[in-house]
């Protein structure tokens, strides 16, 4: 008997150019690009690395007028640690995530693990006939014998805030980091289209690191619904399209200069390796991580190219060499987390070491 939910699928496949002729660009692209571009020109100046991080989960819209969508599963903190973690190492970082996933800095404070009102505190000179009202009014406009309020950070936090702090100043006054946002896989995928062709002017200076968690499956314009999906009618059958495989178009068009280096998510560890090599296989970038879904904080692993084909490198039946692949883990100690010690600090430190090795190639 059949114990899993096994999916049907068929052969529609839509290539990037068919995806790109038939569904519409979104409306903010051009003003998008431009101030990307304006940064990009900016970077070159100054001869920097530039790192493109994606970050975040795409929508699939079901309706035109949405009100229901399909989401793919990621909070961002892969992205936005990360992003931290090449400026530290002094790139350029554009970071392209989805609207209100986290984002490089704020994320230390996210409103869900560790709300900043929490730890600010209000310090008062009480005067002696002070009432808890007088110095925690509901009003914005306290009483004449209300005390003046200070807002202080508390002592436990400061250390970690003011190290928050100094970084994220730095950052802004070398202007080395831009954002921009995302929602549907469209957007993402017009976004990065546009941003990788402009990147590909840095030459090898152009690293794509992509952490965001993309739909594999979409509903073409065309066959939306323009109103709200009714229900009353009994179940709802939706036939989905494949998004096209971006990373082909990446690396023979839009960025072929650039150093690439894609994320691949299983929820069996036993697929991550042999889904990994597949890709590198398929689109020949230069580095796939493997994560899988309940270890992604502790381990991953680095599959990439074998530097030299070995002697032991086979010949195919059609006469093409198969091609031989390495891997590498990192892993941490489960037991520390985040910000003791972060994973993305060290899958960052040895991204940028192959980086400057394939900058440096002959
Ligand atoms: C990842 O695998 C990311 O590491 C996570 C990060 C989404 C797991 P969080 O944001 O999670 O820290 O909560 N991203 C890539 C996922 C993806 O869509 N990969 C595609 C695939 O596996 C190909 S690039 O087929």
């Amino acid at each position: 008997m059949q114990n899993s939910f096994e999916p049907n699928f068929d052969s529609t496949t839509f290539s990037a150019e068919t995806y790109f002729a038939t569904q519409p660009e979104p409306p903010s692209l051009q003003d998008d690009l431009h101030d990307v571009s304006d940064f990009i020109d900016r970077q070159i100046e100054q001869g920097r690395k530039v790192v493109l991080v994606t970050s975040g989960g795409t929508t699939v819209p079901l309706e035109l007028n949405v009100v229901r969508f399909l989401d793919n599963f990621s909070a961002g903190t892969r992205g936005a640690t990360s992003a931290e973690y090449f400026l530290k190492q002094g790139y350029a970082v554009i970071f392209m995530h989805r609207q209100f996933s986290l984002q490089p800095f704020s994320r230390n404070y996210s409103h869900s693990t560790h709300p900043f009102l929490d730890f600010l505190e209000i310090d008062a000179v009480l005067p002696s006939s002070s009432t808890i009202d007088s110095v925690y009014p509901y009003s914005n406009d306290p009483s004449p014998s209300a005390a003046q309020p200070q807002i202080t950070v508390k002592m436990s936090e400061r250390a970690a805030l003011l190290s928050v702090l100094r970084t994220y100043k730095a950052v802004q006054a070398e202007g080395t980091l831009h954002t921009l946002t995302f929602v549907t896989v469209n957007d993402y995928l017009y976004l990065l289209r546009a941003i990788s062709k402009k990147m590909n002017n840095l030459g090898g200076k152009a690293m794509y690191y992509f952490a965001a968690a993309v739909s594999d499956f979409f509903l073409p314009r065309q066959k939306m619904s323009e109103h709200k999906i009714q229900s009353g009618k009994g179940s709802l059958h939706i036939e989905m399209d494949q998004v096209p495989k971006i990373l082909k178009p990446m690396v023979s068009d839009w960025a072929p200069g650039g150093f690439i280096v894609s994320f691949k998510l299983e929820t069996d560890q036993a697929l991550l390796i042999p889904k990994a090599r597949q890709a590198l296989g398929r689109y020949g970038h230069q580095v796939v991580i493997g994560n899988d879904l309940h270890h992604r904080k502790h381990r991953v692993v680095l599959v990439s190219p074998a530097k030299a084909v070995p002697s032991s490198a086979k010949l195919g039946p059609d006469g093409i060499v198969t091609r031989e692949y390495e891997e590498s883990w990192i892993e941490i100690d489960p037991s520390l987390s985040a910000p003791q010690k972060e994973i993305e600090e060290e899958v960052v430190k040895e991204l940028v070491a192959r980086h400057d090795a394939w900058i440096n190639r002959t």
